[in-house]
């Protein structure tokens, strides 16, 4: 079973105002692209086709006119596409019939009723079980350990067993998503991935951003990110992935294919911040044919002159680039609790405290697992000593 894994394509987004539709235009290109090249048994998206719940009819007529292309690449193959907590579950619906008809399986909201309704069958090929977005409520009652075990009831030939949902997975890297604490991420509480129970093959996971595996022990539970960066925090390379599974329980075989973004977004500095004469230095240099958006880590002390925007705008006039924020980011002996900690306190507290002062720092996850983890190799040194 060859499945296309991605989600999080978030259609409609705007960046500080500016369209993004030539972008999003593009990754879909690519996307079908990819698929006509790889050739998938399945095509999976993992929720957040758009950016809102009240998309524009421009924007649906984009997607509605891509899973056509999809379709017409590959007419046999599924195309699941389930409903993240951006879109609207009810509308996600609305054309779900018609859509069958070109074998695209459009799942907007958890029918409790009628659980089964979720397990998609594709037959000679395997089992998709497609989750959208849900309250946690509605999962309670080990009804997905329930949706697993009737799909291994009805799974008399061992076919690849590949579930999908739109979740925060404890345990996640979060890098781009700057509301998380590390147990809500973009509004949904964290949960254990051993709570979704036993069966599957492979976890298809939208909602986190940065493409990764999540660590179980095994290499299967996976987010493939976003296509296309939401955010100018998602300074990694955005991608697909394409995963192979032989049968019902071998070890998945994941790859990626890289989706280039004709507007890359673009923090200066590079790394860090600059002073606001720097920063200025930096944009103007920024090259002109470059159609880049723009972000500038400036360090304060203060605060920036009341100009400083129309200053980079003007900056920026007859360039390509597209100008979009000033991070001011404070100075750092100001900003964090390890900076302003003294030698003293710093003797009185064990090392615990110590990693856990830095981990809030610094956005770390660092859950109780970890610290068990901490605890354990410090002992492993004492006892080493
Ligand atoms: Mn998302």
């Amino acid at each position: 079973m060859k499945i296309l894994h991605t989600g999080d394509w978030h259609l409609g987004h705007t960046l500080f105002g500016y369209d993004r539709t030539e972008e999003q235009q593009s990754m879909l290109q690519q996307m079908v692209g990819i698929a006509k090249e790889q050739q998938p048994d399945v095509f999976v998206i993992a929720g957040d086709v758009y950016h809102t719940p009240q998309p524009s009819a421009a924007i649906q007529t984009l997607f509605n006119k891509t899973i056509i292309q999809l379709h017409d690449q590959c007419p046999k193959m599924p195309i699941v596409v389930t409903a993240g907590n951006h879109d609207s579950s009810s509308k996600h619906e609305i054309f779900r019939t018609p859509w069958e008809y070109l074998n695209v399986f459009m799942i907007g909201s958890f029918d409790r009723d009628n659980p089964h309704r979720h397990i998609l069958q594709i037959p000679g090929v395997g089992f998709v079980i497609a989750l959208p977005f849900t309250h946690e409520r509605n999962l309670q009652g080990g009804v997905l350990q329930q949706l697993l075990d009737e799909t291994e009831k009805r799974n008399t030939d061992h076919l690849p067993v590949l579930l999908t949902a739109h979740t925060t997975i404890a345990g996640a890297n979060f890098k781009g998503h700057d509301d998380a604490d590390g147990k809500t991420i973009g509004g949904i509480d964290a949960i254990d991935v051993h709570s979704i129970g036993t069966g599957y093959d492979y976890l298809a996971l939208g909602h986190i951003h940065h493409p990764q595996f999540v660590h179980t022990g095994k290499h299967n539970v996976r987010y493939a990110g976003s296509p296309l960066p939401v955010s100018f925090d998602e300074e990694y390379e955005h991608s697909v992935s394409i995963v192979e599974i032989g049968s019902h329980g071998e070890q998945p075989k994941v790859q990626t294919v890289s989706i280039a973004n004709p507007h890359p977004l673009t923090t200066l500095p590079a790394v860090g911040a600059a002073s606001w004469k720097d920063a200025k230095t930096l944009l103007k240099d920024f090259p002109d044919d470059l159609p880049n958006y723009i972000r500038l880590n400036v360090e304060v002390t203060d605060a920036l002159p009341s100009d400083a925007k129309q200053e980079a705008v003007q900056l920026t006039d007859g360039k390509q680039c597209r100008f979009c924020l000033i991070n001011v980011v404070k100075h750092r002996s100001t900003r964090t609790a390890t900076a302003q900690v003294t030698v003293e306190q710093l003797r009185l507290m064990t090392p615990l405290e110590v990693a856990q002062m830095y981990a809030k720092d610094t956005n770390m996850l660092f859950d109780e697992q970890m610290q068990q983890m901490m605890l354990e190799v410090m002992e492993q040194v004492k006892a080493n000593i």
